[in-house]
């Protein structure tokens, strides 16, 4: 997989479905571009987030209710230093926050530059399950 490309699987467990909120913000000077892909068997569902600054929020949300599962969410981390063209950030990563079997809570992180900070773009993904 490429470096700027994270995947988090969401097994269904116990669960048939579930809400998914990704949020996050930049902490760079150059532009941030996150694509965030929900895949599962009805299909899939993009949101673009786009931004810039340190210790920006992204203007938007990626919210979605009752995914069926299992589901794959995808994360695709590009930067700009000129806003119109991008690049694949040069790394990106991803932590487990919170890892209950109802509760799921991932921050998904990226890298652009040298300074190695790993907050470029800095994403949550907030899994609950549907009971
Ligand atoms: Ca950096």
């Amino acid at each position: 997989m490429a470096n700027n490309v994270q995947t988090i699987q969401v097994d269904a467990g116990a669960y048939s479905t579930a809400h998914i909120l990704i949020s996050g913000s930049t902490h760079a000077a150059f532009h941030q571009r996150v694509i965030v892909n929900v895949e599962n068997s009805d299909g899939s569902q993009t949101h673009t987030f786009n931004g810039s600054g340190e210790g920006t929020p992204f203007g938007s949300s990626f919210t979605l209710d009752s995914v069926k599962l299992p589901a794959t969410i995808t994360f695709t981390f590009e930067y700009s230093q000129d806003g119109s063209n991008y690049y694949p950030s040069n790394r990106s990563e991803q932590d487990p926050m919170v890892n209950q079997p109802a509760i799921k809570v991932y921050s998904v992180f990226s890298e652009d530059s040298t300074d190695n900070d790993d907050n470029d773009s800095y994403m949550y993904a907030s899994i609950h399950m549907n009971q």
